[in-house]
This record gives structure tokens, C-alpha cells and sequence, in this order.
């Protein structure tokens, strides 16, 4: 990769975002989305440093991943080199965005005490329904021995904390698409796919695959209702040929019984919310295709990343009280019935019977909740005001 030879100092952005891609997607896929909100909707100038463009490219086709330096909708993308003084100086810029713990390089940090002005330094957060999250957001941590402060930014579900991602005019797009049959068919074909018959159920994978994919696929055709699994490619797509007596090779499609299972490549992210919003249930994962499911207004199912500690069941569980706070009972044990045999892998076939039969219920509250956030503001608005008010 050619290295970054010059950066023009004359023009200093209004934010730095650094991210490093620790495995999956989620940590880029956040980043990227905050990047361009804050470019398209403030209009600031936006200079995102990546480590992996290859990662980067796959949910962002645009990017090319030899180029050191380049504008990608309007936001400046840099590689972050492994050695940062291959880079000729950095001037800070006033916002700085550390996402998810990435560690800034020593040279920039630096810099940021260097400049005549601290800029407004912000540790960005995992998202989590947790209590403990309003406690601890927009709490400042000294640095030890430089004149500068760094904030702790929490996205989160309650009023005390950043909130979710979404864009200003997200509803009023999903909207468009869930009405609008030209719009719904064009959204297919770009997928590769017609429209599926009427009748049948359609559902999106994104998962961390094991034998759960075949389980649910086997509680799925024993429904007896045509359906179709839309999979994009990886650790699900994998599972769900092996089922299909497939093998996982690009574009694959197989037939069981009822159920019609189709690959598709891994796409673009306005592309794949296209998907969500086209199923009648979507099964997401990690971090950002969870609030993108939300988003969509329609049942869905999470698939946690998984921690060692198995802290990641009490985010689930907080997560499942906040939703379902005003879920009639029947439904609400339906869901977290299933999202617990989801996530565990086991007893999946019952708790997907039980959940299809509260469909509805769980179709309602999907809406209610999608509006909920959207009368709550977005993080990256949320964002912007807390860096002024550090400023
Ligand atoms: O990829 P993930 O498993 O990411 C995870 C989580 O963020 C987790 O919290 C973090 O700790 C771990 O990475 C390191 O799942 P997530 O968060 O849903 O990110 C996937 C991104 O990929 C999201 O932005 C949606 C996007 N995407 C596409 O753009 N195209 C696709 O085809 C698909 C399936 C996803």
C-alpha cells in the first residue's frame, strides 16, 4: 500500500474517528455509519482511520483497500498503519472519536495536548440496555500525565445515555420500501431474487452459525408455510448449505421440504437494511445488525456475541426487559424463550413454534418500539452535542 505522504494541515477536519477492526464487523460497521452521519447530516468534516480496508470494503464496496488515503462519500478515509510514524505530522482535529477502547497511537495523543485547544476526546462505547450504562456515560478520565480528558460515550436504550444510530431520515425510507410494492420488488431484484409468493414467511440469517442454524431450519420446515431464508455469506451461510445438502459455494439456493434457502453475497449496508426491511423476521447479530433490526420495525431475533465470561447473557437479559416492558406476557415469554435457545443452541424447535404463534403481538410491539427510538434522537446528533458542550 502506498503510504500517506502528506496531509494537509490547512485542512484540519472537525472529527477524527479511529477504529480498529477486532474481529467481525460490527466495530467498522459502527464507525462508518457514525462517519457519514455526521458528514451528511452536520456537514463536518469527517477523517475516519481504519487498520483493516479489506474489512472495511466488504460492507463498503466503494473502498478501495490498496489506497492509503482516499474520500469515500464525502469522509476521508485513512488506513491506520501499523507504525504511525510513517506519517508525515497529524494535526488533531477538535472532536476525537476513539471507538470501542482502540488505544490512540502515543504521537497523536501527543499532538492532542499539543494543540492550542484540548480537542474533546471521546472513548466510544458497546451498546448495552444495562442500568449501569447511564451511570457511567459522559464520565471524564484524566489522563495521567498529559493536560487532557477523555469521555466515556455510552450508546444505549434510556434517556441517560447516548442512544442508538440511525439516520434522520431512516423511518421515512423504511417506510417508503415497506408500502411501496414497485420499491419492494426493485429491492429483490437487486438481491438477485423476484418477489416471493404470497404466503410465504421470509426471514433473514446473520448468525455465529453452529448447530442451531440446523435445528431452527428443521423447526422451520415443520411448519408446513412456504419460506424463504435469505443468508448472506459467511458462518450461517455455511450451516444452512450443510442442511440443504449444499455445498457452500458463491450463490448457492437449496430446497427442503417448504423451506427455500438462498446465499447472497455479503452487501453493501444500505443494501442489507434493504433485506431487513423486505423480511417478515430478521435474525441479527453483534452489535449494529441489532439496532438495524430494531430499525426495521419487524420481529426479530439476536444473536449475541458471545464472551467468555458469559457476560453477555446479563446484556441480553437487560435488553429483553427494556423490550419488553410493555409486551403482553404471552409474547414476552415467547421471545426470550427463544432468544435464550438461540443464543444456548438448544431446545429451539418448541420455543419457534411458540414464537410464530405471537407473530402479531411481536409485529405490533416491533413498530412501537422502532417509533420509540425514533422520537429519542440519534446517537450521532447526541454525540455532537456533548463534544460542543466540552468545547
Ligand atoms: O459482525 P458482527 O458480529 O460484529 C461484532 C459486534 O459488533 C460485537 O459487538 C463486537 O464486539 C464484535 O463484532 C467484534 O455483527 P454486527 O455488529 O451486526 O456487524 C455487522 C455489520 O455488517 C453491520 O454494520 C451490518 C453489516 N452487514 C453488511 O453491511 N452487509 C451484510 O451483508 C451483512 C450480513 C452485514
Amino acid at each position: 500500500m502506498k503510504p500517506i505522504t502528506r496531509l494537509d494541515p490547512a485542512r484540519r477536519p472537525d472529527w477524527d474517528i479511529f477504529c480498529t477492526v477486532v474481529d467481525n464487523f460490527g466495530d467498522i460497521g459502527v464507525c462508518w455509519r457514525l462517519a457519514r452521519q455526521l458528514q451528511h447530516e452536520a456537514g463536518h468534516a469527517v477523517r475516519l482511520w481504519v487498520d483493516d480496508l479489506a474489512s472495511f470494503a466488504a460492507l463498503c464496496p466503494s473502498v478501495d483497500r490498496t489506497l492509503a488515503q482516499q474520500t469515500v462519500q464525502g469522509v476521508a478515509v485513512c488506513h491506520w498503519p501499523a507504525d504511525w510514524s510513517t506519517l508525515e505530522e497529524v494535526i488533531p482535529a477538535r472532536r476525537v472519536v476513539e471507538a470501542f477502547a482502540c488505544n490512540l497511537p502515543d504521537a497523536f495523543v501527543q499532538a492532542m495536548a499539543a494543540s492550542d485547544a484540548a480537542p474533546a476526546w471521546i472513548n466510544l462505547e458497546y451498546l448495552s440496555a444495562e442500568r449501569w450504562v447511564g451511570d457511567c456515560h459522559g464520565m471524564p478520565s484524566p489522563h495521567p500525565s498529559l493536560p487532557l480528558r477523555k469521555y466515556f460515550f455510552f450508546p444505549g436504550f434510556r434517556d441517560n445515555t447516548g442512544g442508538v444510530l440511525g439516520e434522520a431520515d431512516l423511518s421515512a425510507r423504511r417506510d417508503a420500501l415497506q408500502h411501496d410494492p414497485a420499491q419492494r420488488q426493485a429491492a429483490w431484484a437487486a438481491l438477485g431474487l423476484t418477489p416471493p409468493p404470497d404466503g410465504t414467511l421470509c426471514v433473514s440469517l446473520f448468525c455465529y452459525g453452529g448447530e442451531r442454524v440446523g435445528d431452527w431450519l428443521t423447526a422451520l420446515a415443520d411448519q408446513g408455510q412456504p419460506v424463504r431464508v435469505v443468508v448472506p455469506e459467511g458462518l450461517g451461510a455455511a450451516e444452512a448449505a450443510h442442511w440443504c445438502g449444499q455445498w457452500p459455494s458463491p450463490g448457492w439456493q437449496g430446497q427442503r421440504g417448504c423451506v427455500s434457502v438462498v446465499s447472497v453475497p455479503f452487501m453493501a449496508q444500505e443494501q442489507y437494511d434493504s433485506l431487513l426491511w423486505l423480511c417478515d423476521i430478521n435474525l441479527v447479530r453483534g452489535e449494529d445488525s441489532f439496532v438495524r433490526a430494531q430499525w426495521a420495525a419487524l420481529p426479530f431475533v439476536w444473536h449475541i456475541y458471545p464472551q467468555d465470561d458469559s457476560a453477555h447473557l446479563d446484556k441480553l437479559r437487560a435488553f429483553l426487559t427494556l423490550y419488553q416492558a410493555e409486551l403482553p406476557a404471552e409474547a414476552a415469554a415467547a421471545l426470550t424463550d427463544f432468544w435464550l435457545a438461540w443464543n444456548h443452541g438448544v431446545g429451539i424447535e418448541p420455543a419457534w413454534r411458540a414464537l410464530m404463534a405471537q407473530r402479531l403481538a411481536l409485529a405490533h410491539h416491533a413498530r412501537g418500539w422502532a417509533a420509540q427510538l425514533a422520537r429519542r434522537g440519534g446517537l450521532a446528533a447526541n454525540l455532537a452535542r456533548f463534544c460542543e458542550s466540552l468545547l
